[in-house]
C-alpha cells in the first residue's frame, strides 16, 4: 500500500485529494493547524467513517513555517509521495499579511524539499503551483513555457516555490514536480472567494434569506474548473514516468459578472445590471439591489484575465476536465441549497 501524506488536507484541495487517495488504496497522512476552533470539517466525513478508520486515514497537527514539525513528520511518516497543498491562499489577504504569506508559502515548500533531501530522496513531491504566477499575463493562452509576472505577494512567493521545486529536482535529483493549476472551485470552496461567496448569496437572497451581496472587480477573467478534476491531475502528475511540470485548467474563460449571470439563471432569476464602475449594481424583477460593489474589495493590484493551455497534460497524462462551468455551478448551487440551515 502507498503511502501519501498531504500538507494542507483541511482545505478544499486537501479533502478532494484524501478522497480520491483513499478510493485508489493508499493510506493518507494529512496535516493540520493547531486552531482554538475546530478546523477540520471537510474531512470530518473521512475521519468518521468506520471503514476508513481502519488504519487508512490519520490527521497529524503540523505547520508549514515550522521546520521541526515539517522534518519530524516526514522522518516518521516516510511516506512515497508529498503533496504540498499548504498555503495562505487568498491572494487580496496576502496584501495584509506579506511575511506571513511568504513564509508559509515559499518557505513552507523549501522547508518540506529539506526534509524530502535528508530523509530519503525516494519520495516524489509535488507542489501547488498556481496560475496567480502569470499574473499580468504575457501571452494567452498560457502554459508551461510562459514567464511569470505575479501582481500580488502570494503571486510571487508561489514563483519562488516553482522555482525552488525545479532547482531541487535538478540539483538533487528528487522526482518533485509543479502543478500549475488555475482557478478550481467546488462545493468546499473556501467563503471568501468569489464563487462560493457569489453562489451562497444568490441561493439566500432567492430564499429571501439575505438581502444584498457586497463585491468588489466584476470584470476580471478566470479559467475556472472543478477540484474534483485537479486532484486527479495532481496524482497523475505524480505517476509520470519523469518529474514534470503541467498547466492544469479548462482553456475557457468567464468573468465575475457572467459567472453571476450563469447563476442567476440556473437559479431562475432575473437580474438587471444598471450603472458603471464601483457604482454598477444589479435589481431582482421587483426592483430591489441585491449586488452592488464595494472597494474594499478591490485589490492593490489585479490579475485581469487568466485563460489555461493544457495541451501538455492532455497528451502526456492523458488528463481532460470532466466538468464545464454550467455542471460546476450546478454541483456547487445543489450543496448550497442543502446547507442552507448550516
Ligand atoms: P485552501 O482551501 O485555502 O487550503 C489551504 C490549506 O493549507 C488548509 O488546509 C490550511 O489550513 C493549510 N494551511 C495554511 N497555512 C498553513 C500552515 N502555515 N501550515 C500548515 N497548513 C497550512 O486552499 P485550496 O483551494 O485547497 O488550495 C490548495 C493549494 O493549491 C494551496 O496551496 C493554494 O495556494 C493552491 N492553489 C489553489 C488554487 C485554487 O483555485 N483552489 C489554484 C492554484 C493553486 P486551515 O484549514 O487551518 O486554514
Ligand atoms: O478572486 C474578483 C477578484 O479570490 C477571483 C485562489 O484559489 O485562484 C484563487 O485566487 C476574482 C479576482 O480568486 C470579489 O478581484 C470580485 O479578480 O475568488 P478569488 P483568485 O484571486 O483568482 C488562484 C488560482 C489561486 O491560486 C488562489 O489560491 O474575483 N472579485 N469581487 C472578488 N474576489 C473575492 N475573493 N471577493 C470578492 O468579493
Amino acid at each position: 500500500m502507498k503511502k501519501a501524506l498531504i500538507f494542507g488536507v483541511t482545505g478544499q484541495d486537501g479533502a478532494y485529494l484524501s478522497k480520491f487517495l483513499l478510493k485508489k488504496g493508499y493510506i493518507v497522512h494529512g496535516v493540520k493547524r493547531r486552531s482554538s476552533s475546530l478546523n477540520s470539517s471537510r474531512v470530518d466525513d473521512i475521519y468518521s467513517d468506520p471503514l476508513i478508520k481502519k488504519k487508512k486515514f490519520y490527521l497529524h497537527y503540523g505547520d508549514i513555517t515550522d521546520s521541526i514539525s515539517v522534518y519530524n513528520l516526514v522522518s516518521t511518516i516516510r511516506p512515497n509521495e508529498i503533496y504540498n497543498l499548504a498555503a495562505q491562499s487568498h491572494v487580496a489577504v496576502s496584501f495584509e499579511i506579506p511575511e506571513y504569506t511568504t513564509n508559509a508559502d515559499s518557505l513552507g515548500t523549501l522547508r518540506i524539499l529539506e526534509a524530502v533531501k535528508k530523509v530519503n530522496k525516494k519520495i516524489k513531491f509535488y507542489q501547488a503551483g498556481s496560475s496567480e504566477m502569470f499574473g499580468k499575463v504575457v501571452e494567452i493562452p498560457q502554459t508551461e513555457k510562459t514567464p511569470f509576472y505575479p501582481r500580488s505577494p502570494y503571486g510571487a512567493a508561489k514563483v519562488y516555490s516553482h522555482w525552488i521545486t525545479i532547482n531541487y529536482r535538478e540539483s538533487y535529483n528528487l522526482f518533485a514536480c509543479n502543478g500549475i493549476l488555475f482557478n478550481h472551485e467546488s462545493p468546499l470552496r473556501g467563503e471568501t472567494f468569489v464563487t462560493k461567496k457569489i453562489v451562497k448569496a444568490l441561493c439566500k437572497i432567492k430564499l429571501e434569506r439575505q438581502k444584498k451581496l457586497i463585491l468588489g472587480n466584476l470584470y476580471s477573467k478566470r479559467d475556472w474548473g472543478h477540484a474534483e478534476d485537479y486532484v486527479e491531475a495532481m496524482w497523475k502528475i505524480l505517476q509520470f514516468k519523469r518529474p514534470e511540470d503541467f498547466v492544469i485548467c479548462t482553456g475557457k474563460q468567464y468573468s465575475i459578472k457572467d459567472f453571476i449571470t450563469l447563476v442567476s439563471n440556473d437559479l431562475n432569476m432575473k437580474i438587471r445590471w444598471k450603472g458603471k464602475g464601483v457604482n454598477e449594481k444589479a435589481y431582482d424583477s421587483k426592483g430591489n439591489c441585491i449586488i452592488e460593489c464595494n472597494k474594499k474589495y478591490f485589490r492593490p493590484a489585479e490579475v485581469d484575465t487568466l485563460k489555461g493551455d493544457y495541451s501538455k497534460a492532455r497528451k502526456l497524462l492523458k488528463w481532460r476536465p470532466k466538468h464545464n462551468i454550467k455542471s460546476l455551478i450546478k454541483d456547487m448551487i445543489s450543496y448550497e441549497l442543502k446547507h442552507i440551515d448550516d
